[in-house]
């Protein structure tokens, strides 16, 4: 049996998707933990009960944000589902994140409760009910707040709606054709989309279970494919597993499924992926704001190189097309967000008049309709999956001792899709260590954002307006 059933396809929240999804058979397993004991349904549903009740008890009111900085396991689950169930709104941050970057954006979002540890939720559990008064969400409540960027300068969070969710995951759901022998192999992190609202979400949505990796770890990978029948991951996971000897025909029989996006996938990878191992990744598109955007089919041609088409309900078009075909990319439907906390300036300049979504990104559309992403529009580094924002790496660059300026670019990398790389101008006088700056960097920026190299240049390259031309130092960094 494959294709969403009609209580999951009709689902406008999260608590609707879940109770729509969630199985008879309370002994279910719901998340497998390697090495350690599975989590059912019944005892996952009654220990996110106390969860909300000791959320409740502490003062957290339904619409209060709840941030949430927990290490990968089943208690940052737990209190993702505590906050659907008693009505807050989660606010999941990046476990690398240093005490700076959480400081900036907790001062932003004005959370009711800061969660940084797996046995703080576990302690709001303890002594508490597992009855609970579950909150009344409607479509339109807000469910969650994701940052996109903002530690430094003005942060950028984006609300997301209970129909946001709940469409989007049910939209994937029956569109990747989830049934009920399905197993999710889980290896990205929960404080994203993509290993929380795509993948943990389409597993609550189907009621079966996930192998929960605490992370991508090729040795666990290959200890669990054989049970697997569904992966979701970024391009680097699928360069990682190529590279590796294992991956093999065999290795990946059981598997029906293998889902990739948050960052190109080179057709080149898709390729050799398919002639190792016989299966076509499907590529998908989505954004923080948007969720999921675009699928390759789950029948038909998965089109290396292209994010295939537009999810059911959501519109996609092409904005200021060049003689190429090339045209930002817009988007429209129930998976739009409502809106940046706090910012109706760019809530002005991202949103169209008649509602569409400036995303940023440049694409072009093949006659078959499939969607190309092909370039940006926005200065963005995309590294293993996670974004880096130039102007906060240059910032931090350039408040240390010697340097007169800097630009932070992304260079093609084999292993991370592209590496941030920055470029930096010392004072008069100043000798710079890149070394010792990449040392100083990790006090204030988490490991990802710090730059891979370091290169040291007389001055920088401008244009007539005194702008970085950042495409001249992409040339000279790469020739
Ligand atoms: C870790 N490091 C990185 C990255 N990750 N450096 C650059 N880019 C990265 N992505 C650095 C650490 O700071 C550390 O350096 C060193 O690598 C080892 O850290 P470790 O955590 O052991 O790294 P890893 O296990 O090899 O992690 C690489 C990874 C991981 C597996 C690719 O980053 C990952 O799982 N990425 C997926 C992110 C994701 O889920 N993105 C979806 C968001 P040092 O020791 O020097 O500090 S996008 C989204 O949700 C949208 C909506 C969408 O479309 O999906
Ligand atoms: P985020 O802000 O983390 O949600 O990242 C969203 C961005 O990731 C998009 O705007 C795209 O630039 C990029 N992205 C996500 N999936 C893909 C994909 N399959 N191909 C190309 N870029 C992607």
């Amino acid at each position: 049996m494959t294709g969403s059933r009609p209580e999951v396809a009709a689902a406008e929240t999260l608590p609707a998707l879940f109770a729509a999804g969630r199985p008879d058979d309370p002994d279910a397993v719901f998340l497998e933990i390697p090495g350690g004991e599975p989590w059912t349904y019944g005892a996952t549903w009654d220990r996110a009960a106390q969860v909300a009740n000791g959320m409740r008890a502490a003062g957290v009111r339904p619409g209060d944000r709840v941030a949430v900085q927990v290490e990968k396991s089943p208690e940052a689950i737990l209190a993702y589902l505590a906050c659907v169930r008693s009505g807050a709104v989660l606010l999941p941050l990046n476990t690398a994140y240093t005490d700076d970057e959480v400081g900036r954006l907790t001062a932003d979002a004005a959370p009711a409760l800061l969660l940084r540890d797996r046995s703080e939720v576990a302690a709001f559990a303890e002594g508490q009910p597992v009855e609970l008064d579950d909150h009344p969400v409607g479509p339109d409540d807000q469910a969650a707040l994701l940052y996109t960027s903002g530690t430094t300068g003005r942060p950028k969070g984006a609300m997301l709606t209970h129909r946001n969710l709940a469409s989007n995951a049910a939209g994937l759901h029956g569109l990747w054709g989830f049934r009920p022998d399905d197993v999710l192999l889980h290896v990205l992190p929960v404080f994203h989309t993509h290993g929380l609202f795509v993948a943990t979400n389409c597993v609550l949505a189907n009621g079966t279970r996930m192998i929960f990796l605490p992370r991508f770890d090729p040795d666990l990978v290959f200890e669990h494919l054989g049970r697997t029948t569904v992966m979701m991951g970024v391009p680097t996971h699928y360069t990682r597993l190529l590279a590796d000897p294992r991956l093999t025909t065999e290795a990946c029989r059981s598997v029906r499924l293998f889902v990739c996006g948050s960052a190109p996938l080179l057709a080149s990878v898709h390729r050799s992926f398919r002639d190792r191992t016989g299966k076509a990744i499907l590529e998908r598109y989505g954004m923080t704001e948007t969720s999921m955007i675009s699928s390759n089919p789950l029948d038909g041609e998965r089109r290396p190189g292209t994010v295939g088409f537009p999810l059911p309900d959501v519109e996609v078009r092409l904005a200021d097309v060049d003689a190429e075909g090339v045209g930002g990319v817009e988007v429209h439907g129930p998976n739009v967000f409502s809106g940046y906390r706090g910012r109706p300036d760019l809530d002005a300049s991202e949103f169209r008049p008649d509602g569409f979504f400036r995303t940023g990104d440049l694409g072009t559309l093949d006659d078959d309709g499939y969607l190309r992403i092909v370039g940006r529009t926005k200065d963005l580094v995309i590294s293993g999956g996670l974004n880096v924002h130039p102007t906060e790496v240059e910032e931090a660059i350039n408040a240390l001792d010697g340097v007169l300026e800097s630009a932070v670019v992304g260079l093609p990398d084999t292993d991370l899709g592209e590496a941030v790389v920055a470029v930096v101008v010392a004072r008069p006088g100043a000798t710079l260590d890149p070394d010792r700056m990449r040392t100083a960097l990790r006090a204030g920026l988490a490991g990802f954002k710090v730059p891979k190299r370091v290169v040291l240049l007389d001055e920088l390259p401008r244009n007539a307006m005194g702008k970085v031309e950042k495409a001249i130092l992409r040339t000279l960094l790469t020739s």
